[in-house]
């Protein structure tokens, strides 16, 4: 996944293009989080990196959000393409480019790719009979329909019949079939690529990819009656970044995509299925990694959603942590930008929580990664005038440890693991705290002994370097601060992955101490006057008491069938699984049920399911209901019906 291994190849990655109908949100910040931090780790290793992020400007629901506002389309998206851009630069997010679908050059673009698929036959003129959803601007086939509402949005559908351009996205099935099962990179995470693999076996359908005419919208060539679909439109995005018909130098420098990061809600049908068949049919090649990434849900479980208004405001809980623990704004955007990345692996739902948040902020960053430098540095001062000492023929004890780590991120980030690559650096952190506690310096210099002082003041500093490079992708003003302190920004040392190793530190330099980074937060005392700390203990409360039978009666019990399992990473008791209940999609729930079966041996078995349990976060990682079983022996017995029943019908 880090591209070909040419140095003149520039590793592309990509986040989606978002709406321009709402205002960036946790949601579109951890996925334009998760692209940065690879694209800064791959700059820290020296390739050249083009990362693009952007706005998808068309389509209806601008032109309505336009009106509704009392501005002109064009009025309308400028200003909140100005609210993208800073808030990409408030979470530290260095694109490279930033791409907006109403650029000239990417609405030819647009019109040339269109005409030329025209001409090759891969798109067509047809009539189209069936169910439109006009808010989502989705066609629909019967089947489709949640009670004749659009299963997306859950408005009402309209039946239309009209003529439209469709995408051969058909004639391309079989060859993208074949290329997911012969390039296992290429659809992440691997339940993702199952869910495509079926997707696509159960029959692709062509895509319409036009739209009644519409000012805002690209017009089709050469047809006054019809505008190109958004989607269609959007995806192209990716090649108009790549100069594609426009650059050829630089399209052979950029193409193909190395990564293209994007939420689980937009892989299967769009990015894993359209868009590689309109490569196909352009002849270009296919991106390396398509990843879809798990679901942020507020607190409550509940989806964020644009029109429930419930999004999480990355920097109104950023201003929260500045408030509780007086670090500063910086630290604060970075400490988000790791909970993110280390509370959830990045495939799976996470629900956010500030409770959550502040742990993390506590333990990992105060505790861990703030106390190995508030200690350490002090001691330098101490005992070698804050000069880094020579190492010596007695240093490099952690030169193992650190070579280990780094190796260890290098293939989680390969993965793009981005929490396992956290977890890597974090025991780095540990070790070398470990390691200030075992060679005692403080005793060393009591008992003058000025060899091994210096050696384990060198090592300790040392690798302090090591995890100021190694953290840097993630929270890059933090590693910035950690530099700083260290002394390397004044002796204008620049970072660079490869010097994550132990030894390259240069003796005599002069450390720079600041205050500290993360002052601890005392965490049930600021809570306690948040309104949602009195609702879980409201919560508790009803916990502990019992329940009468109309309680009993609020239980929905409903019948499940698993389609997928996996085991949580580091949980030894943990499953994460998948159960059809019969809604439009699969329910995720944690159940402890590692110890007692295999995932496989799950797959396929009818469970019954607590349907409206609250929802919960287990290991950060959401979810959604509970799985019945009974009895002391392993396994388990699951409790499943007696005779077959279709998934989601109520237990009574
Ligand atoms: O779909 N949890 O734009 P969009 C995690 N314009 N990620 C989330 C999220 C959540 N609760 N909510 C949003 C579009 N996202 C199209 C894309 S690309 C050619 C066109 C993230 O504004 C996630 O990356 O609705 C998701 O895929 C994306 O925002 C959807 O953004």
């Amino acid at each position: 996944m880090t591209g070909t291994g040419d140095a003149q190849k520039a590793f592309y990655i990509t986040s989606p293009i978002y709406y321009v109908s709402g205002q960036p949100h946790i949601g579109t910040a951890y996925t334009t989080i998760a692209c940065d931090v690879l694209a800064r780790y791959q700059r820290l290793r020296g390739r050249d990196v083009v990362f693009a992020t952007g706005t998808d400007e068309h389509g209806q629901k601008v032109v309505r959000g336009a009106a509704d506002a009392g501005m002109s389309p064009q009025d309308f998206v400028d200003g909140l393409v100005a609210d993208y851009k800073r808030a990409w630069e408030r979470l530290h997010v260095e694109y490279s480019r930033f791409i907006r679908t109403t650029e000239p050059e990417h609405t030819r673009l647009v019109q040339r790719v269109f005409a030329r698929l025209v001409a090759s036959g891969d798109i067509y003129k047809a009539e189209y009979t069936g169910w439109y959803c006009i808010p989502c601007e989705t066609y629909l086939l019967e089947q489709d329909l949640d009670d004749g509402n659009c299963p997306e949005c859950g408005r009402p559908t309209e039946q239309v019949s009209q003529e439209a351009y469709f995408f051969r996205t058909s004639k391309y099935a079989d060859a993208l079939l074949h290329h997911i099962e012969e390039h296992e990179d290429f659809i992440g995470p691997d339940s993702r690529r199952n869910e495509v693999i079926a997707f696509i076996k159960s029959g692709l359908r062509d895509s319409c990819v036009s739209r009644t005419r519409s000012d805002w919208d690209i017009p089709v060539p050469d047809d006054e009656s019809q505008s190109v679909y958004v989607w269609f439109d959007a995806l192209l995005n990716y090649l108009t970044v790549a100069g594609y018909g426009d650059d050829e130098d630089r399209f052979e420098r950029i193409w193909p995509a190395d990564v293209q990061l994007m939420g689980k809600d937009i892989l299967p049908r769009f990015h894993a299925t359209i868009w590689p068949a309109m490569l196909m049919a352009l002849g270009l090649p296919l991106p390396r990694t398509l990843f879809g990434h798990g679901w942020w849900s507020d607190a409550d479980g509940q989806k964020m959603s644009k029109s429930k208004g419930n999004f999480i405001d990355p920097f109104e809980t950023v201003q929260r942590l500045v408030e509780y623990s007086g670090t500063r704004t910086a630290f604060a955007v970075d400490a988000l930008r790791y909970y993110v990345l280390r509370e959830v692996p990045f495939g799976l739902d996470g629900s956010f929580s500030m409770r959550g948040l502040l742990s993390r902020f506590n333990a990992d960053l105060a505790n861990d990664l703030g106390n190995l430098l508030n200690r350490s540095l002090p001691l330098l001062q101490r005992y070698v005038d804050g000069i880094v000492p020579e190492a010596g023929p007695a240093s490099g004890a952690l030169a193992e440890d650190i070579a280990r780590t780094v190796a260890g991120m290098e293939t989680q980030l390969e993965r793009l693991n981005y929490r396992d690559a956290l977890i890597a650096l974090w025991q780095l952190i540990a070790r070398c705290n470990k390691f200030v506690d075992e060679r005692e310096p403080w005793l060393l210099h009591k008992q003058g002994k000025r060899v091994e002082l210096d050696a384990v003041l060198y090592d300790v500093v040392d690798c302090i370097r090591a995890v100021a490079i190694l953290v840097s992708p993630f929270m890059p003003e933090v590693g910035e601060e950690v530099w700083d302190q260290l002394g390397l920004k004044h002796a204008g040392t620049r970072m660079s992955w490869a010097d994550a190793r132990a030894g390259a530190l240069a003796p005599g330099t002069h450390i720079n101490r600041g205050v500290p980074i993360f002052p601890r937060i005392d965490i049930d005392g600021v809570l306690a006057e948040q309104p949602e700390a009195a609702e879980e203990q409201q919560a508790a409360t009803a916990k502990a008491n019992a329940i009468s039978f109309k309680q009993f009666q609020a239980v929905e019990l409903v019948t499940g069938k698993v389609v997928e399992a996996e085991r949580v990473p580091e949980a030894d008791k943990l499953l994460v699984l998948r159960v059809d209940v019969g809604e439009a999609q699969p329910r995720q729930i944690v159940a402890g049920l590692a110890e007692h079966f295999n995932p496989r041996q799950l797959l396929g078995r009818t469970v019954i399911v607590v349907a409206n349990l609250e929802p919960a976060t287990i290991r950060g990682i959401e979810s959604n209901g509970m799985i019945l079983a009974a009895g002391e022996k392993q396994p388990l017995a699951l409790i499943t019906t007696d005779g077959e029943v279709e998934p989601g019908h109520k237990v009574r």
